[in-house]
């Protein structure tokens, strides 16, 4: 990667990411982007920034000839839960973005990469040890929006021998950037809950495991994935990572540790709570560690630590 465009760069991925990939390919060569354009964010003063539209494809196109990138990560997408409140509108930023992206990824031979999600598994797949290969029946939009990249990013590859890269994510805790409408997203808010009121109420019940992983083994991964040899990826589209396996009382007793009074309660929301029981309990990652070395360094205690460490430096 010599010069990188990012979309959905301040996002919870592309705010991390986009800081990261500045300090190790140089300012001028990262050129971040999304669809606003906030005055007080690192992303935006910091370094290059274009306001884009996913959606619109000419200006796009236009930011990868004025740039000359050779690599595209392709970030902007709904989550889950907002995905199943406004499915047509995800359909359309999620699928639109992306074949933007890609055609463009085609037309001039740019390296790609695009997250899938847990979220691309359902109820049908298996729930524990999930194979990289198995029955992928996603029962949300935003799912048949990630099963769909996978197929699209191996059909590239496949057909025009574009070289597309991609990771299922699981639920990704951050310092930095809240997430925008996830089902995993109480295992972010329960830190600053936890900092704030000593007590969170989790809209995720009680014994429903979930794959997380912190976001500085998320943002090493997308370096160390884009920067594998290309003849070393069979599944390329996309592979299996997770750092845990937790469900909200495995994060209650970790911040125990620290915050001896912090209580956690549920009133569960039946949506976030449908989805979450579609999705597996823990993804085997043997194919990433196999193919190109994935290997993350939190686990929930040392990420714990590190979350409320950095969180209260922040002022929560
Ligand atoms: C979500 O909950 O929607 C995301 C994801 C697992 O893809 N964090």
């Amino acid at each position: 990667m010599k010069k990188i465009i990012i979309t959905g760069a301040l996002g919870q991925i592309g705010s991390e990411l986009t800081i990261r990939l500045r300090e190790v390919y140089g300012k001028e060569n990262v050129i971040a982007t999304d669809i606003r354009q906030p005055e007080d964010s690192k992303v935006v003063t910091d370094g290059i920034f274009e306001i884009l539209d996913v959606t619109d494809a000419d200006h796009m196109k236009d930011l990868v000839e004025q740039y000359e990138v050779d690599t595209f990560i392709h970030l902007a997408a709904l989550l889950s839960a907002v995905a199943e409140a406004k499915p047509q509108l995800a359909w359309d930023l999620n699928m639109g973005g992306l074949i933007n992206a890609l055609e463009l990824s085609r037309e001039y031979d740019l390296k790609f990469f695009t997250p899938s999600s847990i979220g691309a598994f359902g109820p049908q797949t298996p729930k524990d040890q999930t194979p990289q290969v198995t029955i992928q029946r996603p029962t949300t939009m935003y799912g048949v929006t990630k099963v769909s990249g996978e197929l699209l990013g191996d059909y590239y590859f496949q057909k025009f021998g574009v070289d597309t890269r991609s990771v299922r994510f699981p639920g990704l805790i951050s310092y930095d950037t809240l997430p925008g409408g996830g089902t995993t997203d109480y295992a972010v808010d329960i830190y600053y809950e936890a900092l704030k009121n000593n007590a969170y109420t989790s809209f995720i019940d009680k014994g429903t495991y979930m794959d997380m992983m912190y976001m500085p083994d998320a943002v090493d991964l997308i370096i160390q994935l884009m920067e594998a040899p290309s003849d070393q990826l069979v599944n390329r589209n996309a592979y299996n990572v997770s750092a845990m396996s937790i469900a909200p009382e495995d994060v209650e007793k970790a911040i125990q540790k620290h915050l001896p009074d912090f209580k956690l309660s549920y009133d569960v929301d039946p949506v976030r709570q449908g989805i979450a029981e579609s999705w597996p309990n823990a993804i085997d990652t043997t194919a990433a560690q196999e193919e190109w070395g994935f290997s993350p360094k939190y686990d929930l205690e040392k990420m714990t630590e590190d979350m409320l460490k950095q969180l209260k430096n922040k002022g929560i």
